[in-house]
């Protein structure tokens, strides 16, 4: 894959929720473009919907599996997988300018791994318990899209419509979002110690293992926006770091006017 020249950009496939005022849908999407962003690689945005990646996605690709994020080069080449397009824009966009996503060599790149699976594994099923539901109702309801992701999330309809009546059940969600913010105590350790190295971020410096993280926050404060209070910007004990991070996050260059202000009105 070759890096773009001058004026040329990059194709970044995303997701949406639908072609009338749409939504970014992806959390692994949103690792992506925190990258991109941050590194200041001039890029455009190939918005599709679930039946766009399932139907005309695929063929484009010959990959009937493909998942978003894929990031097209200027000549046309392809390159798929969060995880694996960050290695690329580290080797072509970060390292030659001093930079590093991956904090600078091996070890920080099977860091950067870890904490990418655990965010994956560990911090997403709770927090999806809640989001994805409310994902799928944002879906309209009679396209092939709804179709599609609630019979390969929930089952059918039905599923969905239970599994949404779920996430706005206070019960079931606090305990969700509880366990959510525990899980995230690793995370706000970690961040603690580098505080106490007079560093920030997960690994003492910006790396991939905060878009890992973040690509979570943004997907879940869009949808279920009082996982802001209730998980990622917590008055409780033991959240106190996680919260600045939040802040330092929001502080990165590349952000969008008001690309927050969305998440902060619905909370009100
Ligand atoms: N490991 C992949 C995961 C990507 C992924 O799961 N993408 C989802 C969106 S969140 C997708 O493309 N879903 C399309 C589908 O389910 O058909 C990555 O990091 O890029």
């Amino acid at each position: 894959m070759k890096a773009p020249t001058g004026d040329q950009a990059y194709t970044l496939v995303s997701l949406v929720n639908r072609e009338d005022a749409p939504v970014q849908l992806s959390p692994f999407v949103w690792k992506t473009i925190i990258e991109l962003r941050y590194l200041g690689v001039n890029y455009k945005e190939d918005p599709r919907t679930f039946d766009g990646i399932r139907t005309d996605l695929a063929k484009e690709l010959g990959d009937e599996k493909i998942l978003v994020p894929v990031l097209k080069d200027a000549e046309g080449e392809w390159l798929k997988d969060s995880f694996e397009i960050a290695l690329y824009l580290d080797r072509t966009h970060a390292l030659p300018k001093g930079k590093s996503l991956f904090l600078h060599g091996v070890g920080g790149r099977e860091f950067c791994r870890f904490v990418n699976f655990w965010a994956d594994t560990v911090l997403a099923p709770d927090l999806g318990a809640i989001v994805r539901p409310r994902t799928c109702a944002s879906i309209p309801p009679d396209s092939a899209s709804y179709d599609y992701f609630a019979r390969s999330r929930f089952s059918n309809a039905d599923g969905a419509s239970k599994a949404l009546a779920d996430s706005h059940d206070p019960e079931i969600s606090s305990a969700r979002f509880a366990s959510a913010r525990k899980s995230l105590g690793l995370i706000n350790n970690m961040l603690k110690y580098q505080a106490s190295q007079g560093k920030k971020f997960i690994g003492g410096d910006f790396s991939h293992a905060d878009a890992a993280v973040f690509g979570w926050y943004m997907w879940s404060t869009q949808f279920a926006p009082e996982s802001r209070e209730k998980v990622w910007e917590t008055e409780e004990a033991g959240g106190e770091a996680v919260k600045t991070w939040v802040g330092e996050m929001k502080g990165l260059p590349g952000w969008q006017e008001g690309e927050f202000e969305h998440i902060e009105a619905a909370q009100k």
